[in-house]
């Protein structure tokens, strides 16, 4: 199976790289990226090429060039950076995707591109928020979301594209940092509280996420893809979850662990009313029951690991 990884840069595609090398075989995975600095470190670890996803007939040359058979769209600005420059934030998520969806028309590829909890909006059922739901977001990137799970359902049932997604809670990682979210506190938290003993939190302390460990993300992103197609009732997207909880909760249990690490609070009021809008806690049953979605982190192993794997960087 031949793989294209677009936007493979970033905080999912860094790891997503070597998962898939490890699933498919390392010379069939192709990582692309926009920035060639990028673009140079990816080529230490794999076989990489620069692609802007908005120029189509780069990102076609590429897709016949390497016969690419699957494609994983991974360009998105993130939540907080959307609201800074919500028209870009549409030409980019938007513009990428489409294109993607096109060229695996045009080259009879399956395609995968991740949605997220931003889909979901205020009047959304924050508590076991189901699959099927009134949606309604507030923020472009929620937006644009919305938009791409419409937009990848229309490929499949009008063009017969096998496009699949899932409902991305935040990623936790230690691989590369994320940027632009609204989940990024608690990746940034580990970081600061190793480095400094303190972190300061821009979400309020009571306000309740879903996230997911990055090796149970990057089972999804391979379990999904080669499920049996005649299981899935659904497609774009899936609710998937590993864990929820609070800004409180978790510094908790970090606390436990580090003792001494101290725990400061300086809201943003983007990031509080975006964070207000989202699920408390997703229910992930359909993807459970169509594919057999089952993570394995939970908040207290994913915080032992975190701390292992930063405190073996020695920042
Ligand atoms: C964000 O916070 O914008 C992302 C997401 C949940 O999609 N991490």
């Amino acid at each position: 199976m031949n793989v294209l990884v677009v936007g493979a840069g970033g905080q999912i595609g860094t790891e997503l790289i070597p998962h898939l090398q490890k699933v498919y075989g390392e010379d069939n995975i192709i990582a692309a990226d926009l920035r060639p600095e990028i673009v140079e470190k990816l080529s230490q670890v794999s076989r990489a090429v620069m692609l802007d996803a908005l120029d189509i007939r780069a990102y076609s040359q590429i897709v016949k060039e390497y016969k690419i058979e699957r494609i994983y769209n991974l360009v998105a600005l993130l939540s907080a950076t959307g609201e800074k420059n919500p028209q870009l934030a549409w030409s980019v998520n938007m513009g990428a995707l489409l294109n993607s969806l096109e060229l695996a028309k045009e080259n009879n590829c399956s395609i995968f591109t991740p949605s997220s909890i931003g889909a979901f909006g205020n009047d959304t059922p924050h508590k076991d928020t189901p699959q099927d739901t009134i949606m309604r977001p507030g923020t472009m990137y929620g937006v644009c979301k919305v938009a791409g799970e419409l937009l990848s359902d229309y490929y499949y049932t009008r063009f017969g594209v096998d496009a699949r997604s899932v409902r991305f809670p935040g990623i936790i990682s230690n691989g590369c940092l994320p940027g632009g979210g609204t989940t990024d506190y608690a990746v940034e938290v580990f970081y600061d509280i190793i480095k400094k003993g303190e972190y300061t939190c821009p979400i309020p302390e009571n306000t309740y996420m879903d996230m997911l460990y990055m090796p149970d993300a990057l089972e999804a992103c391979t379990q999904l893809m080669d499920a049996d197609p005649s299981a899935l009732v659904h497609r774009n997207s899936f609710n998937v979850t590993g864990m929820s909880f609070n800004p409180k909760q978790l510094f908790a249990a970090i606390a436990k662990r580090v003792p001494g690490a101290k725990f400061h609070y300086n809201v943003d009021p983007v990031k509080r009313d975006i964070s207000a809008s989202w699920p408390d806690n997703m229910d992930d049953s359909c993807a459970r029951e169509e594919w057999g979605w089952n993570p394995k982190w939970n908040m207290e192993s994913m915080i032992d690991d975190m701390l292992e794997a930063i405190r073996a960087k020695n920042l």
